[in-house]
């Protein structure tokens, strides 16, 4: 789609890096990384990888080559994203011309306008039950499965956000409803999943602006259960500031890779999950029936919410929730996170006794603090866990042709911190 000169690229990435070292050194609090990190990255047009009934390699470019150093990663994560908006969830708009609001102990407010049309909607705040102020937050998708009180003990407020006032359950998909659609149009054909997601943008955008006394806009994490685990998930993907993604029990349209889920007996089929709700985008509809065509999987979903912190939940007792298709993904999703050195940034869960959907659950209590001490209150260094039930554990080696390749270089993302003396005095290259 852009042509973009390797100067002007290198020259933007300059600048880039040159105005977080200035801010860093005018001692402004950490630097959060962007939203959508990668705009200035070139994506070449009309190229699709061809159909594979396997998982498409996530180290592969567009372009044929694969990725060979971890500073690679970040246009590729565009890449990625520019194919899983456009074959699977829809496209999120970047963040709308206004975005305003109010951040409270109890409430936050957002109003949004773009190109003349405004939506507004709130979600409602319970500080934690310990600590001291700015603190991280988990935003909850719905109102149930998640473990707000582990949450809240552990240091995080709880944000409880109801997506349905931002895109609505129970439309057609041609006069999608709620928040998002009033301004970006009833016909949009960005799924449920994505306005859900661009919701949460909107409450960090106001966290950012708030002054940061309250909350922390450099810690957010995001979860929910079941179809707002779906959300969580894509809502961890698609905005880069997000520091822990943990999708709970989130079945086919979430974390499940699409071509498992024919195979995977009684699992939601995926023109179910399709016609259930608009949760994925319209484009999905060519695929229901053939997902070896699907140019991405779920896998790339969990690669672009790497090397930060994820931590997937499943309930292998009810086949519907496609529990084993799910496991694939978080496998061939860690290959990445592998690649990256960021192997203990991923978390994988499905060993658990209760088989209610959406339960209150024990073994999950001690990964979740561990997740928020390590992702939000950056104070603990626990290791990534894979407990995979052996009722529902996915063979990653039956999904897979390619291998993970070691990648050159340091870490991916940039220190959020650096000290002033590494500030460069010399110009822009021209
Ligand atoms: C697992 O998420 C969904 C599932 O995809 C639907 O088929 C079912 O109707 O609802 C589940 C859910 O959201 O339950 C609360």
């Amino acid at each position: 789609m852009l042509a973009v000169t390797a100067l002007a690229l290198a020259a933007t990435t300059w600048v880039a890096a040159r105005s977080s070292l200035a801010r860093a050194a005018a001692g402004l609090a950490a630097v959060a990384p962007a939203e959508d990190e990668g705009t200035d990255c070139p994506v070449p047009g009309a190229t699709s990888p061809p159909a594979n009934s396997r998982l498409p390699d996530p180290f592969r470019k567009l372009n044929g080559t694969r990725i060979s150093v971890k500073s690679d990663w970040r246009c590729h994560r565009a890449e990625i994203k520019h194919l899983a908006q456009r074959y699977v969830y829809g496209d999120k708009p970047a963040k709308p011309q206004s975005v305003t609001g109010t951040v409270s102990n109890t409430n936050i407010t957002v109003n949004v306008t773009h190109n003349g049309r405004s939506a507004s909607f709130s979600a409602s705040v319970q500080l934690p039950s310990g600590g001291t102020g700015p603190y991280p937050a988990v935003v909850v998708l719905g109102g149930f499965g998640a473990d707000t009180a582990t949450i809240r003990s552990a240091g995080a407020a709880v944000i409880s956000y109801d997506p349905l006032a931002v895109g609505r359950e129970g439309t057609p998909r041609n006069n999608k409803q709620g928040a998002f659609y009033s301004v970006y149009g009833s016909s949009s054909s960005t799924g449920l999943l994505v306005a859900w997601a661009w919701g949460v943008s909107r409450i960090i955008d106001v966290i950012e602006q708030s002054g940061g006394n309250i909350l922390r806009a450099d810690a957010t994490g995001v979860t929910g259960c079941s179809r707002y685990g779906k959300g969580a998930f894509v809502t961890g993907a698609f905005d880069q500031r997000i520091a822990l993604t943990m999708p709970i029990e989130s079945g086919s349209a979430g974390s499940p890779i699409f071509r498992g889920i024919p195979g995977e007996s009684g699992a939601q089929p995926l023109s179910s999950a399709y016609g259930e709700q608009p949760w994925l985008g319209d484009a999905f509809g060519s695929y229901t029936g053939n997902p070896a065509n699907l140019p991405v999987d779920t896998h790339q979903t969990v690669a672009m919410i790497a090397p930060r912190g994820l931590f997937i939940m499943d309930n292998p007792h009810i086949d519907w929730l496609a529990a084993r298709s799910s496991s694939v993904a978080a496998l061939a999703g860690a290959e990445v996170y592998k690649a990256l050195g960021a192997g203990d940034n991923i978390s994988y869960w499905s060993d658990v006794q209760d088989g209610t959907h959406c339960a209150s659950r024990s073994e999950w209590r001690t990964p979740l603090q561990q997740s928020i001490q390590k992702f939000l209150l950056k104070t603990g260094s626990a290791a990534g866990a894979f407990r995979i039930s052996s009722r529902k554990a996915g063979n990653l080696a039956e999904w897979r042709d390619w291998q993970t390749p070691t990648l050159a270089g340091g870490p991916t993302t940039p220190p959020t911190t650096v000290p002033p003396t590494t500030l460069p005095t010399t110009t822009p290259p021209t």
